[in-house]
């Protein structure tokens, strides 16, 4: 069962934002802008505050996760904050031997491929991200009426680097587990569809008043396998989080074919990357969902003039929509001028004022 937060998401600061109306499908002063990966090695003073710590360990620290939260939204002025942490670390959490290795990712030191590896995966409980809840009560604090995004990985991608050890191109031991032992792979997910839950609700309790489920790399299945083998755990995430009433996005990569199964799964607003149209993914998903996206993040290398020309083709495509946040179709790229992102938060307000 869902739980009951003290403050409703009615009565948060942060309701009326543009970006918590867009994802209501509700009218909107301007068009809500905020970037994946928007914190992070794009920006200056993130290197700075970050030399020396590692990724993980920098995600235990409250103080630090608040000031690297922050960051972009004094920079940028973006419409929305989205906490600063990594997809592994509920795994950390709950014990799993995985560190994040800088260049590569994710690492696992011991895969879980076997039917006895599952008792690895204990469930999470708020003690074991304490971290979390403090973090956010500092954020939300600090933010006011700007909004801020919880997240966790999805099934699907947790599997991946968990079964894989890592980082993969092809996924040739997700699969070869997801198609040769389904019964192992159903139970595999709805763990990780519990831990993610979990994860999600530790969030939203502690303030987040929107929250979005990273499956990157489902967009390497075919429908069929997604509707079967994926979608009922992410349905289970989805389902657990919908009493608080926080807007739920679902985002992946190369989804295109997905689209409208992912925001069966149970979503309010649907990520999408840069290679579907925002109105033809409007007609994959259908009525009744918010879009979120879907510049190119490799625009941001062109000239100020190219990327306010591919802007206006993505603000063109979303005119009709019920709901539109403006995004970037996958991760800000590490090298991005953040000029260029800052510029391009100011275009998308300026252009759609209404
Ligand atoms: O030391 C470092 O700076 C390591 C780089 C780094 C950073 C800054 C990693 C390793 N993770 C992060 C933070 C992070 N991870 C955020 C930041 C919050 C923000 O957006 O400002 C987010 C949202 C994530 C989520 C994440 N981690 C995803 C889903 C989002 C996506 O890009 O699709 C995934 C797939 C990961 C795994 C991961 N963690 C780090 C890397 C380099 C990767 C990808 C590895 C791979 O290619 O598989």
């Amino acid at each position: 069962p869902s739980g009951q937060q003290t403050e409703t998401p009615a009565t948060s600061a942060a309701y009326d934002s543009a970006f918590l109306k867009a994802c209501r499908r509700e009218p909107v002063p301007h068009t809500p802008v905020w970037f994946m990966r928007q914190a992070g090695r794009s920006l200056p003073e993130y290197l700075k505050v970050r030399e020396g710590i590692p990724m993980l360990e920098s995600c235990m620290q409250p103080e630090l996760v608040t000031e690297i939260t922050l960051q972009p939204v004094r920079r940028h002025k973006v419409d929305a904050a989205i906490y600063f942490s990594d997809i592994v670390v509920p795994l950390k959490a709950i014990g799993i031997d995985l560190d994040i290795k800088p260049g590569v990712g994710p690492v696992v030191a011991e895969p879980i491929r076997r039917r006895e590896d599952l008792d690895r995966l204990r469930a999470l409980t708020p003690d074991d991200v304490a971290y979390v809840t403090e973090a956010i009560g500092m954020l939300t604090g600090e933010l006011g009426a700007t909004p801020l995004i919880g997240f966790a990985g999805a099934p699907f991608t947790l599997a991946s680097y968990l079964v894989e050890g890592g980082p993969s191109r092809n996924h040739e031991h997700t699969k070869a587990l997801m198609y040769g032992d389904p019964q192992l792979w159903a139970d595999l997910l709805d763990r990780l569809a519990d831990i993610t839950a979990a994860f999600l609700k530790v969030q939203i309790e502690a303030g987040a008043s929107a929250v979005q489920l990273f499956d990157s790399w489902v967009g390497a299945l075919a429908p069929s396998d997604y509707r079967r083998s994926v979608m009922p755990a992410s349905a289970k995430v989805f389902r657990a989080v919908e009493g608080y009433g926080v807007p739920r996005i679902h985002f992946g990569v190369g989804t295109g074919e997905l689209l409208g199964l992912m925001g069966e799964a149970g979503a309010d607003v649907v990520g999408v990357d840069w290679r579907v149209p925002l109105d033809e993914a409007a007609r994959r998903v259908g009525p009744g969902k918010a879009l979120q996206g879907n510049l190119d993040p490799a625009v941001l290398f062109s000239t100020p003039e190219a990327v306010e020309a591919k802007t206006r083709e993505v603000l063109d495509a979303a005119a009709g929509l019920e709901g539109h946040v403006f995004n970037l179709g996958h991760g800000v790229l590490p090298t991005t001028d953040p000029d260029a992102l800052t510029r391009l938060v100011e275009y998308v307000h300026t252009r759609t004022a209404r």
